[in-house]
């Protein structure tokens, strides 16, 4: 039996769906007994330093956990679970942590974007059990803005590059804690787990190919999600939003299933859009919470969702915080949440109020969850304009002049799936969002969604030479060669594609296939 600490943070399910997978069985830890008492201890944690031990302080687990660690029985931390054992972090100046380990836990400041998101290597610096079966080639997924920082070297297990190196996992006897997930690094991460559960396995140090890692491109898979007119929840598809053929809802098949096929051929994440999701109530849409329940136990790379995802009234006039539905989400399965229109209704509040009210989906999520859970999902389309100087918003120089060979655009933001256009545009949007504490822009395109022409190049540059945040390129993929031009013509991390998976025209496996020479990409 595992016990397992669960202190109330983001996606615990898939560490324990990991786990399970691996024919273990989990004992949730329910009182400080149950930590003084385990034989295996596995303490997974997403979110914010500050409120993780906010909470352990509450719930007196603290002192336990400082036993347990000098008992030397077997550890597992992850992610947050690593970085609470250092002696404080600058995510949450004055706050203590367990101090296990001497040193502290620190904010990337460097020039590529903040967080680290994706999946990048590891330099192996010693033997360990946990390394059995893993070549060294292996990319493991990480999603972070902090990174500890040790005294001494003596429990540097692995290292990992992101613009300058960085400590990626610790091992001090039994004591094991990665900054990577391994539940959401595929088949690699699962060997990770497997070899933590089994403490007979034999010490090994993998050797890498190459001197240091890269962070990888990342293919990302997209399903927008609705009801048919009979009300089936299934995958559908729009041409430019339109997702309507012959009148009926398109339909591409059932999430689960879909999911489970991407997340076979290598796909690096999986995304959800509830694409009626701002007609809907999400907590009372179990059929969509129901889908990430399945979907995560057995799908074990990061899950986004998104669609719906603000503060809304129920019928009975009961009020509900966007944080309740997003951690409903987390508590389901899902990494990552994506917030559409509210984004664009709070943006237009910002730029009129010129002030934060803390308040706001975003802030509220990212302040609990921390920025990489909280993703914005643009629905922007082009405006052809005479000038530079014709409107007040953010404008291009386009070099695919308009109907009346306009050569400058803007991109105007829209809210309810594309129906209501808004005077605000994806570039501002995008900035203000960063600055609200969002963690990642999906970058949609209306004008190239289901046409296979290819990424809007201008609007993907545009947006992400104008934050520090990753962005994720979307809509119009047609081919492998629409993937390489957005990763060496633009600064963007990721690309999203739908129809063409959907379809079966370009199998993510040949995209990778077509990318693997050219730029970094997780085979
Ligand atoms: O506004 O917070 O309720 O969220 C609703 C979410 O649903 C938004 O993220 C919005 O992007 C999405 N959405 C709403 N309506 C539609 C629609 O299609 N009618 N889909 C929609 C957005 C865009 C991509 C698509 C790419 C790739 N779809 O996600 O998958 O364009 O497609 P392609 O590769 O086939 O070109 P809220």
């Amino acid at each position: 039996m595992i016990a397992f600490l669960d202190y109330g943070a983001g996606n615990v399910r898939s560490v324990i769906n990991g786990i399970e997978s691996l024919g273990e069985k989990v004992k949730v830890v329910e009182t400080a007994e149950d930590i003084l008492s385990a034989e295996r201890l596995v303490f997974p944690g997403v979110g914010a330093f500050g409120s993780m031990m906010q909470i352990l302080n509450e719930k007196k687990y603290v002192e336990p956990l400082k036993s347990y660690l000098q008992s030397g029985r077997p550890f597992l931390g992850i992610c947050l679970g690593l970085q609470a054992l250092f002696e404080g972090s600058e995510e949450a100046p004055g706050v203590k942590g367990l101090g296990f380990i001497p040193g502290m836990v620190r904010r990337f400041d460097i020039n590529l974007s903040v967080p680290h998101i994706g999946w990048n290597g590891l330099n192996f610096k010693q033997p360990s059990r946990i390394f059995t079966g893993v070549g060294g080639d292996e990319k493991f997924y990480f999603v972070h803005s902090y990174h500890v920082v040790p005294t001494d070297d003596g429990a540097v297990l692995t290292t990992t590059n992101y613009e300058g190196e960085f400590v990626s996992s610790i091992q001090i006897g039994n004591i094991i804690a990665t900054q990577f997930h391994p539940e959401k690094s595929g088949s690699a991460g699962l060997q990770i787990l497997k070899n933590f559960l089994d403490t007979s396995v034999e010490q090994v140090r993998p050797v890498r190919a190459s001197k240091s890692t890269r962070l990888a491109k990342r293919i990302v898979a997209c399903l927008d999600v609705r009801a048919t007119d009979q009300g089936d929840l299934v995958v559908t598809k729009g041409d430019q939003y339109d997702v309507r053929e012959k009148g009926a809802v398109r339909n591409l098949g059932k999430p689960v299933e879909l999911a489970r096929r991407y997340y076979q051929e290598g796909a690096d994440e999986i995304t959800f859009l509830n694409i009626t999701g701002f007609r809907d109530f999400p907590l009372e849409d179990i059929p969509m919470l129901e889908v990430l329940r399945q979907t995560s136990e057995n799908v074990f790379v990061p899950l986004t969702i998104g669609g719906g995802i603000r503060d809304y009234m129920d019928k009975k006039g009961r009020e509900y915080r966007a944080l309740e539905v997003a951690s409903e989400y987390f508590r389901s399965g899902a990494d990552k949440v994506s917030i559409g229109s509210d984004a664009v209704l709070i943006v237009e509040e910002y730029l009129q109020s010129g002030r934060k009210t803390g308040r706001s989906s975003i802030e509220e999520i990212s302040r609990v969850y921390g920025n990489q859970a909280v993703v914005i999902s643009i629905d922007p389309k082009r405006v052809y304009v005479q000038s530079a100087d014709a409107v007040r918003h953010q404008v291009i120089e386009t070099a695919l002049p308009g109907p009346n060979g306009e050569r400058y655009c803007w991109y105007q933001c829209t809210i309810k799936g594309g129906r209501e256009g808004r005077d605000l545009d994806a570039i501002t949007l995008a900035q203000v969002c960063e600055q609200l504490g969002a963690g990642e822009i999906l970058l949609n395109c209306i004008d190239r969604d289901g046409t296979n022409l290819g990424f809007d190049l201008e609007l993907v540059k545009a947006v992400s030479d104008g934050v520090s945040i990753p962005v994720i390129a979307s809509s119009g993929a047609g081919n492998a060669e629409h993937f390489y031009q957005v990763f060496t013509g633009t600064e963007a991390e990721s690309a999203l594609a739908a129809g063409i998976f959907h379809r079966r025209e370009v199998p993510i496996g040949d995209v990778k296939n077509y990318l693997k020479d050219k730029v970094e990409v997780r085979l």
